[in-house]
């Protein structure tokens, strides 16, 4: 199949974010770092951009030269660092600067794997019986935060754009504003933003939103998180919200809050899935599983093990799909591309024990002398070997109680490069807001309902996947990250031209 395309590319992005930025500094700051530098047989080795938004951003870097903060956690990080803890990247051809923050094992407890992970995470994600309120991990969180918000200051000089990424660093944009009032500070969270109801269960909830009220922008992926998170202004600060305009009046600054869904590269995506290493991959994968000649349909699931994920019900709403309708034993597949998360934490290694077990359970009540019901895969799969499983997927099996985005929802639309797949979507993810209107829509929690919904997407004509997939995959090709990266750097531009307006009008 093939799609629109807006044209945007990694070059016309990066050249557009270099001139909204015009001569100020470019500084991005997230958890985790572009490249890391490791020990490998003795030699140092670089890791290179691994996510969807690490890979768009570092071209935008390489242009406009800026500077990325994160923490430096390779372990051959400190060796390749200059005085100043900054390393130019990427290593074959320098063109930025990369400033590493190094935390030690109490922060990587406190502030990662605990204020971030068992209080925010679960919090934003509607679990909040899974938050842990150990005082030491708010006490790490705001250390933590304000070591970034130094990295950024050291690092750059009077007025930059500092671009903050995710729920990591939500007091940081504080600090900066105190020592740089005339600074352009962005933020983007990439999880959901809960109702005040919900988001009051967190002890904290003042100053996390003070932290975040320093920005000039707060962008979400979709209106919801937009009205939740004005809403929680409203009812928890003196800060005036303005929803015409959408936008926060505290301390003399206006924050504007828009809804920014983040997409993927999707003329990759497409690529990968038609090209000769997906070949390769699904022809040794397919042999394997006895999947190769067509016989036997597949339903796909990709994620980290993550109780957001739904993989349980998931799981539960198949074993009611064999048991109820027979006819399915012998002829679907599930793939289960769970990878390992996070399983230093309690909730984690007890869900992947649970997930285990309900896969064993599963293929030893229905599995046979030659078919598996659940194939399970751990390990990290390269690019190519998950897109030809996107690709050879009948069914997108796309079913968290929660989530911010999720870019696998978009990832396998854009790979149906042949005879297309569908979509099977849950109404409680960000995706929905773009995507729930051609895909099956299911309630995650509703076992039946997803039950039905395998066995709709299994039973539409060839026309109605080709229809409902060719709409999505417009949506997919024209929404993807890098008009997500110009729409927000037009934002933001458009935010500084009012603000200048307003100062120039008031002298
Ligand atoms: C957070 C929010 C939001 C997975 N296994 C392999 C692999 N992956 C890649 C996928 C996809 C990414 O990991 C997962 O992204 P998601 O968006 O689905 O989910 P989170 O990790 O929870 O991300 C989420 C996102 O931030 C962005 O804002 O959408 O809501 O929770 O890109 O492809 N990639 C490779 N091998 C694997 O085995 N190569």
């Amino acid at each position: 199949m093939s799609s629109d395309t807006t044209g945007a590319t990694a070059e016309s992005a990066a050249e557009t974010v270099a001139a909204l930025c015009e001569d100020r500094e470019l500084v991005v700051v997230s958890n985790r770092e572009p490249y890391s530098h490791d020990r490998e047989d003795g030699e140092i080795a670089v890791d290179r951009p691994a996510g969807g938004l690490t890979a768009a951003l570092d071209p935008v870097m390489q242009t406009v030269a800026g500077t990325w903060v994160a923490w430096g956690d390779g372990d051959a990080d400190r060796e390749v660092v200059g005085p100043d803890d900054t390393v130019s990247v990427p290593p074959e051809d320098p063109s930025y600067d990369l400033r590493r923050v190094w935390l030690d094992d109490a922060q990587v407890e406190g502030y990662y794997a605990g204020y971030s992970n068992q209080m925010l995470w679960p919090l934003c994600h509607l679990d909040t019986a899974k938050m842990n309120p150990d005082p030491e991990f708010w006490q790490s969180y705001r250390e933590t935060n304000s070591e970034f918000a130094d990295a950024v200051l050291d690092s750059t000089g009077r007025d930059p754009v500092v671009w903050f990424q995710d729920y990591h660093l939500a007091l940081a944009p504080r600090d900066v504003r105190a020592a740089r009032p005339d600074a352009f500070l962005a933020h983007f969270w990439h999880i959901p933003w809960p109702s005040w109801d919900a988001f009051h269960a967190l002890p904290q909830y003042e100053q996390l939103l003070d932290g975040l009220l320093a920005n000039d922008l707060v962008g979400f992926h979709t209106e919801e998180y937009c009205r939740n998170f004005l809403d929680c202004v409203e009812a928890a600060t003196d800060a005036r919200v303005d929803r015409g305009s959408r936008s926060v009046a505290h301390r003399g600054e206006r924050t504007f809050v828009r809804a920014l869904p983040l997409g993927i590269d999707a003329a990759e995506q497409a690529e990968l899935a038609d090209g000769d290493a997906a070949d390769e991959f699904w022809r040794e994968f397919g042999a394997k599983h006895g999947l190769d000649d067509g016989d036997i349909r597949v339903a796909l699931g990709v994620e980290r093990l993550d109780y957001t994920k739904g993989i349980e019900e998931r799981l539960a709403a198949l074993e009611r799909l064999w048991e109820e309708r027979p006819e399915y034993r012998g002829e679907l597949t599930y793939v289960q591309k769970g990878i390992e998360s996070r399983s230093g934490i309690e909730a984690y290694r007890t869900l992947q024990e649970r997930v285990d077990a309900a896969i064993d359970r599963i293929n030893d009540r229905f599995g046979t002398d030659d078919w598996t019901p659940v194939v399970q895969l751990t390990d990290h799969l390269p690019k190519p070997g998950l897109a030809a499983l996107y690709r050879e997927a009948d069914v997108g099996l796309v079913t968290p109680v929660r989530d911010g985005m999720n870019l696998v929802a978009k990832e396998y639309v854009a790979a149906q490069t042949r005879d297309p797949g569908v979509l099977v979507l849950s109404e409680l993810t960000g995706a929905s807001e773009q995507l729930g209107d051609r895909a099956v829509a299911v309630h995650p929690r509703d076992l039946d309902g997803v039950a039905d919904g395998i066995d709709e997407a299994l039973s539409l004509s060839e026309d109605e996947r080709l229809h409902r997939m060719a709409d999505l995959q417009r949506v997919v090709h024209a929404e993807d990250v890098y008009a997500w990266l110009e729409s927000t750097f037009e934002t933001a531009a458009a935010i500084e031209r009012g603000r200048h307006t307003v100062h120039a009008g008031t002298t």
